[in-house]
């Protein structure tokens, strides 16, 4: 057996001391990287709720002093007050929409310093405000006269656009003309 083995010329003892500071700044560089405001000032998430009357604040840019700040593209769903403040301009109607997000790209000039680019990403999200449709008004099957019980007829399933659990459809009910109680419905799972 020889001696311990070393890196360099670097004892253990010494090797973990260098490994743990390797670490540390490893860590420092990757929190400040993260945090600095290189990366968080040119970036911005937030959310909405749909359906809300126009003017609410959809949240608030981390824009810098002295700057003037613009929508660079035209955006027919939010406005940008000074501050940094983020509106809706109309009533938002997430089922209307392609995507659930919607990105703008904000610029802020200052008549020294360098352009300053903020990367917008809005989440719409859902609240429950449609119902089930089924896609045709009438849905015929028929059954024999003398059929015995329990006979199985498929209609077709009803879709509802709202997104996650708005839009499941947990149950079907029969609401009409089964006075006499010949009929059910069942929800296949
Ligand atoms: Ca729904
Ligand atoms: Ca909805």
């Amino acid at each position: 057996m020889g001696a311990p083995r070393t890196v360099r010329g670097v004892s253990p003892p010494r090797l973990l001391r260098h490994i743990k500071s390797m670490l540390l700044l490893l860590f420092l560089g990757t929190y400040t990287q993260g945090q600095g405001p290189g990366a968080t000032d040119t970036t911005a998430q937030m959310s909405v709720v749909e359906e809300q009357p126009p003017g609410v604040v959809v949240g608030v840019l981390p824009v810098r002093a002295g700057y003037n700040y613009t929508i660079r593209e035209t955006s027919t769903m939010f406005v940008l007050y000074p501050g940094g403040i983020i509106r809706t301009l109309i009533r938002i109607d997430r089922e209307a929409l392609p995507r659930d997000t919607i990105s703008l790209f904000v610029g802020g000039s200052h008549p020294q310093l360098a352009f300053h680019p903020i990367d917008v990403s809005i989440s719409i999200l859902d609240i429950n405000d449609n119902n089930p449709k089924f896609e045709e008004s009438t849905n015929a099957v028929s059954f024999q006269e003398d059929a015995s019980a329990g006979q199985q007829q498929l209609i077709l399933t009803a879709t509802d656009p709202d997104k996650g659990n708005n839009g499941t459809i947990a149950e079907y009910q029969i609401v009409s003309g089964n006075s006499d109680g010949k009929f059910n419905s069942f929800h296949p799972v």
